[in-house]
């Protein structure tokens, strides 16, 4: 007998084909993975979906992201994306168990879409849908063969259960080994500590004032002056942090300038190296948040190097951009106007952190971190607001964002448990530019007492501020609000981060026995 096929199909339950094509999709991922080790780990479908996802989340979802998850925003992708990707398994399960190959075509289709997305990535090269289109062809192969059993006439075997999990097993195996093999050879491939330990940071010839113990009283729960790196916050849109060796660095300035420049990590070493210490704040900060961190970042005065380019006086803006395509406008005067713009190579003294933008960074004082912060920089372009927009800004986010005024309570905690008598009430308080001159304290609807404010280190910084609270037994609500240098008031109006920042004042309620 001749058979135009000599396959047949299995017919797993609705669950099983759910797992077999999840496996298929896995693998999808996990050679996809593998291969974009060898291009680009920006090129692995996992990172394009998660690229791709956070590139077109639309602002309130992002802003819920951080306000539920708070850093752990990439955290929550992941578990979407998993979820998202566990349906879609599901489907083509179901579709396999009718028709494999139909299946096949539905996840080949998937596959090309996601090579499609990797072609958009900011730091795309043609090459960039290599590793979606090998890691599909595996998929697909991997779903016939879950599905397909070659019949063999001699022995009458056909398809069996215990086939089908060997099978099912191989594949999931396979998909992990796949993506493991990946993480471990790109980690090796990219590893930059050994670049990063090998940076000194350059010697200023004019160092800061030191912070003194006024400037940073020591409370038990007081945010304390200088944030450590590794309690800085960090918000960024990289799913897999760029890794960028000092050698490969560099830095072009151009647009509307006399003459455009490129500059290496050398001929940065040749440049005087200066310090500020500022005190930055990401616009997505809710009331009494800490997306907001001190740090003395050592670098290069902007005004000095885009000098060296001769920006036009037409040019309003600076359009910064990082090795992963994220853009921030940063507008010129900020920038022109300011020695404490900084392109900052170090952190508290340290290389930046790679987290934190390592081999180098802009900080601008006074401005949210989405128009002036942009890590791993290496691109400023001289432009204006009427040409171009930022990553942000496309977003609807505000062109000029200045920090506002903010102060926080750190202690005592929210519905703390507390003794009646003197309590300890103190937290920190900032208005970058104009500087902090007064915090006050509201308990209930009682009047606003003045707090007693450390000692200012600078207009760009923020400042710790204490009050004793003689606090009697009941439920008490603790309100703060600040007071700027040029004698406004914190508003109590209550705004959403978008598009501007956050205002309002922080209250916390407390429990006195
Ligand atoms: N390359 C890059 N730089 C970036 C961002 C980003 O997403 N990508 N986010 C900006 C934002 S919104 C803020 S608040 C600051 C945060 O800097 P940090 O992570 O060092 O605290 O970085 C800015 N620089
Ligand atoms: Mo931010």
């Amino acid at each position: 007998m001749v058979r135009p096929f000599n396959y047949t199909r299995r017919h797993p339950g609705r669950l099983a084909a759910a797992a077999a094509a999840a496996a298929a999709a896995a693998l999808v991922l996990g050679v996809g993975h593998f291969v974009a080790v060898f291009i680009e780990p920006a090129a692995s479908p996992f990172f394009v979906l998660g690229a791709t996802v956070v590139d077109h989340t639309p602002k309130w979802l992002k802003d819920s992201a951080i306000r539920w998850f708070g850093t752990n925003d990439k955290v929550a992708l992941a578990v979407t994306m998993a979820a998202v990707m566990a349906v879609a398994a599901a489907i083509i399960g179901l579709v396999a168990r009718r028709s494999p190959a139909w299946a096949a075509g539905l996840l080949g289709a998937l596959g090309l879409t996601v090579a499609g997305l990797a072609l958009t990535r900011p730091s795309a090269t043609p090459l960039f849908a290599l590793p979606a289109v090998v890691g599909s062809a595996a998929g697909m192969v991997a779903l016939c063969a879950l599905f397909l059993v070659p019949v063999d006439e001699d022995r009458q075997a056909g398809p069996t259960r215990r086939g089908f999990l060997l099978a099912l097993t191989a594949v999931a195996a396979g998909a992990v080994a796949a993506g493991a093999a990946g993480r471990i050879i790109g980690a090796r491939l990219r590893d930059i500590t050994g670049d990063r330990a090998a940076f000194v940071v350059p010697r200023v010839a004019a160092p800061v004032p030191p912070v003194t113990p006024e400037m940073d009283r020591v409370v038990p729960g007081l945010t304390r002056f200088i944030t450590p790196a590794t309690d800085f916050y960090r918000i960024d849109t990289a799913l897999q942090l760029p890794s960028l060796t000092r050698a490969q660095w560099r830095l072009r300035i151009h647009g509307m300038v006399e003459r455009e420049i490129r500059l290496d990590f050398d001929d940065l070493s040749n440049r005087r190296a200066v310090e500020s210490l500022i005190t930055l704040t990401c616009v997505s900060n809710e009331v009494g948040g800490d997306l907001a961190g001190t740090a003395l970042w050592t670098g290069y005065r902007l005004t000095e190097l885009l000098a060296e380019a001769g920006p036009s006086p037409d040019a309003d803006m600076i359009l910064s951009r990082s090795v992963d395509g994220f853009t921030a406008s940063t507008p010129a005067a900020a920038v022109l106007g300011n020695p404490d713009a900084l392109l900052a190579v170090a952190m508290n003294g340290e290389p930046l952190p790679v987290a934190h933008g390592y081999p180098a960074r802009m900080i601008v004082p006074g401005l949210y971190g989405y128009v002036s912060a942009t890590k791993w920089v290496v691109d400023l372009e001289l432009t204006r607001f009427d040409r171009a927009q930022a990553y942000w800004t496309q977003r609807g986010w505000a062109t000029q964002a200045p920090i506002k005024t903010a102060s926080r309570i750190d202690v005592p905690a929210a519905f703390a448990h507390l003794d009646a008598g003197p309590v300890t009430v103190a937290g920190v308080a900032w208005a970058q530019g104009r500087g902090i001159a007064a915090v006050e304290i509201q308990v209930d609807e009682g009047p606003w007492q003045p707090t007693t404010l450390a000692a200012a280190y600078s207009l760009d910084t923020w400042r710790q501020w204490t009050w004793t609270w003689d606090a009697t037994p009941g439920t008490h609500a603790l309100r703060v609000r600040a007071v700027d240098a040029t004698g406004s008031v914190q508003t109590d109006a209550r705004a959403t981060p978008f598009p501007d920042g956050a205002t309002g004042r922080h209250s916390r309620v407390v429990m006195v026995r």
